[in-house]
């Protein structure tokens, strides 16, 4: 992968966290094709040391949507095919190999709230503002939005922020379930960059069932879904590493739970 608007790192003691930044600030981080092709690039090649992923972006916003710049030449078929390219590529993240926390502060609309909601977790700071400015621009979501986004905040909300323009702030993002997190300022990145390492110590089959399993068992009829989870319990419990942690539970050498 290599794209001068993002940057990746390798953090953590075994390089277990990757640090992805939109580095497009200039431009408040708003994705054009190379940037959302470089996305899907990296998370289809990401190295094997990794288990969980940050994404931030650079400067006083994380991402203002798709870059409107490229947009006025396309035709429908175009359209389609662009569309198409952005469900991949946030596909990639959303089904990729880890866990994503989403680093979230300043503007984040448009496309950069279809990014935000193909991941995992997001970590919003109190300056972060949420819209779907796409009903004022004559246009549509086009990067997933109609489909996750209802699904975190449901359908109505949804259709009052394109229909009315409404933007919601960090206190009822997070309240309405926008975000799981709320932090002071300038503290996302530490919250999320937290969160990933202590995410990074479950066991990796955990983690797969969470992040492409759950999602799967959500939309199943009920009674789908019990056999799906019956499966997968099943699968996760037979691991070796499974068993090792609930034995050092039993033995006294884990964690117990702590009050909140
Ligand atoms: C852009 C974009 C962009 C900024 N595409 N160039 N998204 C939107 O409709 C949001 C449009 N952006 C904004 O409302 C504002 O820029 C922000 C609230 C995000 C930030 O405001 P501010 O005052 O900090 O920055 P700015 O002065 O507006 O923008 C700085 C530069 O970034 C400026 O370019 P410059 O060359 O004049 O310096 C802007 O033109 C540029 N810029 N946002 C292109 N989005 C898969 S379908 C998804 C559909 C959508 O995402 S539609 C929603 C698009």
């Amino acid at each position: 992968m290599s794209n001068q608007d993002l940057h990746f790192e390798l953090c953590g003691e075994q390089q277990e966290v990757a640090v992805i930044r939109l580095t497009r600030g200039a431009k408040r981080n708003a994705l054009n094709d190379g940037l959302i092709l470089a996305l899907r690039d990296l998370f289809q090649n990401m190295p094997a040391s990794v288990r969980a992923a940050v994404i931030d972006g650079e400067g006083e916003h994380f991402c203002a949507g798709l870059d409107l710049s490229e947009l006025k030449d396309r035709d429908a078929g175009q359209g389609l095919h662009h569309s198409r390219m952005w469900h991949a590529a946030l596909e990639c993240v959303q089904y990729g190999p880890v866990p994503v926390i989403a680093v979230l502060h300043g503007a984040v609309v448009g496309g950069g709230l279809e990014l935000a909601s193909a991941c995992h977790i997001r970590v919003a700071d109190e300056s972060t503002f949420y819209a779907l400015p796409e009903g004022s621009r004559g246009i549509f979501v086009g990067g997933g939005g109609s489909v996750r986004i209802p699904r975190l905040i449901g359908t109505a909300r949804m259709t009052d922020m394109m229909l009315t323009g409404r933007v919601f702030n960090a206190a009822d993002g997070e309240r309405i379930g926008l975000a799981q997190y709320l932090v002071p300022p300038g503290q996302a990145f530490d919250k999320a960059f937290d969160l990933a390492v202590r995410i990074a110590q479950n066991a990796p089959l955990t983690n797969y069932a969470l992040t492409h399993v759950l999602p799967r068992i959500a939309e199943q009829p009920a009674d789908q879904g019990f056999m799906t989870e019956a499966m997968m319990a099943a699968i996760a419990q037979s691991a070796p590493e499974a068993k090792e942690r609930v034995r050092a539970f039993l033995e006294g050498r884990a964690d117990k739970v702590k009050r909140a």
